[in-house]
């Protein structure tokens, strides 16, 4: 049983752009099981190795009720786009406890190697598709909160920051 921890926000890792995989070896599928261990252990929908502090282009994803389609992107790019938007509710594990609107593509295509090295392209839509464009921002550097308002952004920087202080204290006492 492998948990990796998760960075959270404003952890100025988060902002590292990831390179791409090199390899599919054995670290690489290591990596993976961790990682979907993380994601399910924290109730997650999706996972980019940048949250565990590996700035590769990896990212697990299953957003099925029953928790058992998992999905692995390697090198994913999303090669379109539609036009047209929704605005929905999201959330992070790297922001815990925090809730808001972002505006994404309705649905998107997005290739990828899998773990066999094979390219594959996913057409998704709904909630796969705005998982997928989330993770993607992950490996970019970037965080849902970067799409909110500085005001509610620095909000919650600061409640975040006094959170951990908070944490941090009740460990040492
Ligand atoms: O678990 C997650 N839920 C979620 C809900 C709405 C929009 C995006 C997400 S992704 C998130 C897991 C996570 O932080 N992935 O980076
Ligand atoms: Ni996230």
């Amino acid at each position: 049983m492998t948990q990796l921890t998760i960075l959270r926000y404003p952890d100025p890792r988060l902002h590292t752009v990831a390179k791409p995989v090199a390899a599919i070896d054995a670290r690489v599928r290591q990596l993976v099981d961790a990682m979907f261990q993380t994601m399910y252990d924290a109730e997650g929908i999706g996972l980019a190795a940048t949250q565990v502090d590996v700035h590769e282009r990896l990212l697990v994803i299953d957003v099925s009720e029953t928790r058992d389609q998992p999905l692995v992107l390697i090198n994913p790019e999303i090669v379109w786009a539609s036009a047209e938007t929704r605005i929905g509710d999201e959330g992070c594990l790297s922001v815990p406890g925090i809730y808001d609107g972002v505006e994404r593509s309705l649905s998107v295509k997005v290739e990828a190697l899998d773990l066999d090295g094979q390219r594959q392209v996913h057409a998704a839509e709904g909630m796969l598709a705005v998982c997928i464009q989330h993770e993607m921002d992950h490996l970019m550097g970037k965080v849902f909160v970067e799409y909110l308002s500085p005001l509610k952004r620095n909000r919650i920087k600061t409640k975040l920051v006094k959170q951990k202080k908070d944490e941090e204290r009740d460990a040492v006492r």
